[in-house]
């Protein structure tokens, strides 16, 4: 009797993780549709849209500020937190419209998805900008399962964060076309080897281009304003 019981429970209990990965697709799948419009629109605009993520502290914003000291104003910024408005309020500062995205409020999503970009590009405006970026939620799991739209999906990932985070969160690095490592001015005071994290980003994505930058110093900001200059992918 007891077996059977818990024959049943196995049951229901598969079943609803059927419907669960079939609600999960059915959202996917619409949450693309919004992203190629999205991508299309700001191609035909000839608009780069350029998708950052990392982990909290990797350097997104003050890349996002060096960046738009180098590259002036035409770019706009989507900021994307849990909590605050502290993002958005740096880069206003810079002299950039800088929209702000908080999902605290509705239940603390850990990712951005294209329906919020579509409308936070809609209130942005297109006019004016010839660069936009999202600036991710701040983790490396979940921003990777949703396409916002973008051209070109960057990770950052620090030397302070360990060679190891390309075999344990692979999905974000192969989803990403560029890698930064970032902070590279750390490399004197840490015990960290790049030939092995660029040999574990070529191991889950062997086509991900990778460049080492400092926003501090300046190392490797030429190659990264560079490839911004290029339109990535339009
Ligand atoms: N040493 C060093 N610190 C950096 C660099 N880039 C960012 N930081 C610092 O790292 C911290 C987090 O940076 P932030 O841009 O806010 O990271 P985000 O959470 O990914 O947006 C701040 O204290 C920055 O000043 C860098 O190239 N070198
Ligand atoms: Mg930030």
């Amino acid at each position: 009797m007891r077996a059977l019981a818990f024959l049943a429970a196995m049951r229901y209990k598969a079943a609803m993780e059927t419907k669960k990965i079939a609600v999960m697709q059915k959202l996917l799948k619409a949450n693309d549709a919004v992203a190629e419009g999205i991508r299309r629109e700001l191609r035909d605009k000839n608009i780069s849209f350029v998708n950052l993520m990392s982990s909290p502290g990797s350097g997104k914003t003050t890349l996002v500020e060096e960046t738009v000291k180098r590259l002036g104003k035409r770019i706009k910024v989507i900021e994307g937190d849990i909590q605050t408005t502290l993002d958005a309020e740096r880069l206003q500062k810079l002299g950039i419209q800088a929209y702000q995205i908080n999902t605290g409020p509705f239940g603390g999503d850990c990712h951005l998805e294209a329906a919020w970009i579509r409308t936070a590009i809609d209130d942005l405006g297109t006019d004016g900008m010839d660069l936009l970026f999202v600036e991710n939620i701040g983790n490396l799991v979940c921003p990777a399962e949703f396409d916002v739209g973008a051209h070109l999906n960057v990770l950052l990932i620090s030397v302070t964060e360990g060679e190891d985070k390309p075999l344990k969160y692979p999905l974000a690095f192969q989803v990403s076309h560029l890698c930064l490592i970032t902070k590279t001015d750390f490399l004197p005071l840490k015990n960290f080897s790049l030939k092995k994290l660029r040999e574990n980003i070529k191991k889950v994505n062997p086509a991900c281009a990778v460049i080492e930058i400092s926003a501090h110093s300046g190392t490797g900001m030429e190659s990264w304003i560079e490839i911004l200059k290029n339109k990535p992918r339009l």
